[in-house]
């Protein structure tokens, strides 16, 4: 099939094996790319091993939208079994590196085994290398960035993790040009725990389209309609801060480890403020409306701030500074750290000390001690020993009623959006294949906008509607879905670009199925994982149904337990899966996964 580079590489560290292999049409039909090649390699390849072990696989997978001169097409997946989560866990970043693999002539690359000595894999078209990585462990992401493109070149593809990585940090993520970041669950450390510091990707190729004339002219289009999108100079002034103001103004911004709704201060720093303090502009290959919004930090560097890193490093942990919250968002990237899961871990050492549940006196907004923690995080100490493992290790090690207020759903940290008020918004946090993540539904601005309060049907078909697009399709693809979601980019153009990059045409129904085929998989990947897996996993914490606002237009509400099961219930109807979750024999044949049936049923 045209469009795709048509090879995986595998490289296996221990033993320095590399090996080429075709991918099959009917991996590619049926996969796709992204999201849907990572699972089904994961399912095949990497079964009831130890996620830090030398028997994990790490996968970083492209799809055929990807590095196409398309509307942000420069994306990728990196994905693997998460040490956080003990499931299924993938990132998706926007990087030099997915434009530089197709070019090299890979779709993806597996990496197995462990490396004896640090090390980074080079690969530049046909050669591949495990390089000597001594003179960048230990060094920050930014360092390593820099000495690595000083090597070689501005331009080439680098995939790296931080010290947190390195350390094997259950929250630390892999990084790209200073300010892209993808793999919450944990990937940073899986490449820590190979002693792989970095990738570089440099291609020479071309990948080969079906219609190449075609492909050229839907390009100019699609650029062009984006511009033209009435929302286009906001999201130029604002990008993902846009979120900030609808969330407080919704009671939704994430407050005080997720107990409000609204912040006293958000008008200190939301994306007006971004807007007066902005110094430059950064983003991923291919893009048009780039989000990534650069300002000074309290220390006067440049720092990268989307909505995501704001809201749980400011609302959620009291603090009210942009720059503030700039200098932490930093400090992240440049220790590779996860900005949600840190935001929650360090609101959950505030509420414990709060509530007298740890002898260290730690209040809201305490800018010093949040530095500080973010170092202690990084490295396993001290009070960062409690909460680099996730929020739901950490109430599990602290007990003392901190389960109810440990802000996670399958051991992957909450995102920015507190759903006090948003029932729908819950059940799309309770049911995302990757743990509480907002990427698979964010069904929040549509339920807000329409029927908010009600816990019906329709709810739950729209949910998962946006799985099936961002989740399945988006994810696989694999491009940015911020053109569709942030200007209404017609979403009708993606089976057009397919068409003109495979020469296949795929309606959206075919897409659907495709991205049911991919839920079911990671389904069962998590149930044949961790056999106890099952329905309480698909419940967000106790504090959204136990602890209603305390403040804003949204006081008193909370989440009604009764009425969340129903919906899930519904969800697990539309799904095709039993009441306890579980993925039925007849939906998985149905979706042609014959077989993953009999590994899942004990
Ligand atoms: C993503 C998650 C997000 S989602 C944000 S901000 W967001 C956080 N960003 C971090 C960061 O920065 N530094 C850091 N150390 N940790 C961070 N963790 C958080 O990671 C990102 C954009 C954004 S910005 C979003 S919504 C969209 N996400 C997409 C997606 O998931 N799929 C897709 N097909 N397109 C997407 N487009 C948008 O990409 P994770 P990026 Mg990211 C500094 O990876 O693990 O999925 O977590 O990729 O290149 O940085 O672009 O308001
Ligand atoms: Fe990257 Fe932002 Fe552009 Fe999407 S909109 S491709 S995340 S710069």
């Amino acid at each position: 099939m045209k469009g795709y580079a048509g090879k995986l590489l595998r490289v296996n560290l221990s033993n320095g094996k590399v090996s080429k292999e075709e991918i099959s049409d009917s991996m590619k039909r049926d996969f796709l790319g992204g999201r849907g090649f990572a699972i089904k390699l994961l399912w095949d390849e990497v079964k009831k091993v130890d996620p830090l072990s030398e028997k994990n696989k790490i996968i970083f997978a492209t799809g055929p939208l990807s590095g196409q001169l398309l509307p942000s097409a420069g994306k990728m997946v990196i994905a693997s079994k998460s040490p956080l989560t003990g499931g299924y866990g993938d990132g998706n970043i926007g990087t030099m590196a997915s434009v530089h693999l197709r070019k090299a002539g890979y779709d993806v690359v597996v990496l197995e085994g462990k490396s004896e000595k640090p090390s980074y894999l080079l690969i530049e078209d046909e050669n591949i290398r495990i390089a000597d990585a001594t003179d960048l462990w230990g060094r920050n992401t930014f360092e390593a960035q820099d000495l690595l493109e000083k090597k070689y070149g501005r331009n080439s593809g680098i995939l790296l993790i931080g010290p947190a990585g390195e350390n094997q940090i259950r929250i630390s993520t892999v990084m790209s040009q200073k300010g892209r970041a993808g793999g919450r669950p944990g990937m940073g450390a899986v490449m820590g725990s190979k002693n792989l510091k970095a990738l570089v990707i440099k291609g020479t190729g071309n990948v080969s389209n079906f219609d190449d004339a075609k492909l050229k002219e839907l390009s100019k289009k699609g650029h062009d309609e984006i511009k033209a999108k009435e929302n286009y100079d906001f999201w130029m002034k604002q990008g993902t801060m846009q979120a900030f103001e609808w969330c407080n103004e919704n009671a939704c911004l994430p407050t005080y480890n997720f107990r409000e709704g609204v912040f006293d201060f958000s008008k200190e720093m939301d994306g007006y403020v971004l807007e007066k303090l902005h110094t430059d502009r950064k983003g991923c290959p291919m893009c048009n409306m780039q989000c990534g919004h650069i300002i000074k930090d309290s220390n006067g560097q440049p720092a990268e701030l989307d909505y995501e890193n704001v809201g749980m490093l400011g609302p959620n942990i009291g603090l009210k500074s942009l720059p503030q919250v700039a200098l932490l968002n930093r400090m992240a990237d440049e220790w590779g750290l996860d900005t949600i899961s840190l935001g929650s871990g360090i609101g959950f050492v505030m509420e414990a000390s709060e509530k007298g549940l740890i002898p260290e006196q730690v209040k809201w907004g305490d800018f010093e001690t949040a530095q500080k923690l973010v170092v202690e995080i990084g490295k396993g100490e001290g009070l960062g020993k409690l909460v680099c493992g996730g929020v739901k290790a950490a109430s599990e090690s602290l007990g003392k009623g901190s389960q109810k207020w440990a802000m996670h759903v399958k051991g992957l940290e909450i995102s920015a959006y507190n759903c006090h008020a948003c029932p729908g918004m819950a059940l799309s946090f309770g049911t995302s294949p990757i743990g509480a993540h907002h990427k698979d539904a964010w069904v929040i601005a549509w339920e807000v906008s329409t029927d908010r309060f009600s816990y019906n049907k329709a709810k739950v078909e729209k949910l998962i509607e946006f799985q099936r697009i961002r989740g399945g399709f988006f994810e696989s693809a694999t491009v940015c879905r911020l053109p569709w979601v942030e200007v209404s980019f017609g979403i009708h153009w993606y089976p057009e670009y397919l068409e003109a990059i495979t020469g296949e045409r795929r309606t959206w129904e075919d897409l659907y199925t495709m991205g049911d085929r991919i839920y079911n998989l990671i389904r069962a990947y998590w149930k044949r994982e961790i056999p106890e897996f099952g329905r309480k996993w698909d419940s967000p914490p106790d504090r959204w149904f136990e602890e209603p606002h305390s403040q804003g237009k949204m006081k008193g509400m909370k989440v009604d337990r009764e009425k969340y099961e129903q919906m899930l219930s519904w969800y697990y109807e539309l799904r095709g899966w039993d009441q306890n979750g579980i993925p039925r024999e007849g939906t998985l044949d149905a979706l042609g996964l014959r077989g993953v049936s009999k590994e899942i049923i004990g």
